[in-house]
């Protein structure tokens, strides 16, 4: 069921209603704009099945949609993910290595619960999600300051926050849902007081900065991918905010002290030589802050989707 070597599909996510900053439903067209179509088809050789669409999903978010349990537009956000996890899962189904562009990072909620979805109906396995991030994106709506759900779209997947409205996530069923014992995060360095509780609880494993300062990004790579194993299909979800603001400082919550550009591509590179990746994220690019950096930052999201893909593989 592995997609097919050259098969993928292609989502484009323009949606920021899982944070307060405008802009980052823009990310797509500008990635798409940086040339990202044509290096996939002719440098990378895929076949690329795209609608040719920017979703914004106008016509499912709610006029009125009041905060609800410490959430922020949770109507909102549960209606897009809920159209993303579908789109999704149709490429999985198909056999297509799913390539999403967001976007803030809610839409994850959409994306994961897609592939998780497809990969236990044709396999009857569980996926692994390599979460590359500065945050941990774990909150649950009660452990959240900010009440922004792109901090919390681990805890949905996880099955740690749970609802019973359809309309604000309870359409998330079991076939949806991920294994926390097969969740790995990288680059981590701004955590909530309660997210660190809940990792500690749930034994997530969890690789820091100062993990990757100690180790080297070598060695963290291959205990992050042995802790998954080798015949396991892998989601990579990739925040931007992970590398340093130095290498991508369009970005709605920079944190100094990243990842060089250099140890995010080798993060994607290991992940595409194990060849098991069957999705892959590229959130959180916001062209609209720090414009003069925003050209920076979407060719390093570019070059991280490019080597997630294979392309500097030897
Ligand atoms: N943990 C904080 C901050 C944050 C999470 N994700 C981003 N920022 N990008 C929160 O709002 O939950
Ligand atoms: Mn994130
Ligand atoms: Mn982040």
């Amino acid at each position: 069921f592995l997609p097919s070597r050259n098969e993928l599909g292609l989502v484009a996510v323009g949606f920021s209603g899982g944070q307060t900053k405008a802009g980052v439903d823009a990310a797509p067209t500008a990635l798409l704009e940086a040339g990202l179509i044509h290096q996939l088809q002719n440098d990378l050789n895929y076949n690329v099945t795209f609608d040719g669409q920017v979703h914004t999903y106008a016509d499912l978010i709610p006029a009125s949609d009041p905060p609800h349990r410490n959430m922020l537009r949770p109507k909102s956000v549960s209606a897009v993910t809920r159209a993303v996890s579908s789109q999704v899962y149709t490429h999985a189904a198909a056999g297509r290595l799913v390539l999403t562009l967001g976007g803030d990072h809610s839409i994850a909620i959409g994306t994961i619960s897609g592939t998780a979805r497809a990969v236990r109906e044709r396999l009857g396995q569980e996926i692994a999600v390599v979460w590359v991030d500065a945050h941990a994106d774990i909150n649950t709506p009660e452990t959240s300051e900010s009440g922004n759900i792109h901090g919390m779209p681990v805890s949905f997947l996880t099955g740690m926050t749970r609802s019973e409205d359809e309309e604000r996530f309870g359409w998330l069923g079991e076939e949806h849902l991920i294994s926390a014992r097969k969740l790995v995060y990288i680059a981590l360095r701004d955590i909530d007081r309660g997210e660190k509780e809940i990792l500690r609880r749930e034994g997530i494993k969890a690789f820091s900065m100062h993990d990757i300062d100690r180790h080297g990004i070598g060695k963290i790579m291959d205990m992050a991918l042995g802790w998954i194993g080798s015949d396991t299909p892998i989601h990579l979800s990739f925040d931007v905010d992970a590398l340093d603001p130095m290498w991508a400082p369009s970005t709605g919550t920079p944190v100094r002290g990243g990842l060089t550009l250099r140890e995010g591509d080798f993060i994607a590179e290991c992940v595409a030589e194990t060849g098991n990746l069957i999705a892959l994220d590229l959130v959180e690019v916001n062209p609209s802050l720090e414009v003069t950096g925003a050209q920076e930052t979407v060719r390093a999201g570019c070059s991280i989707i490019r080597c997630a893909l294979g392309d500097t593989l030897l």
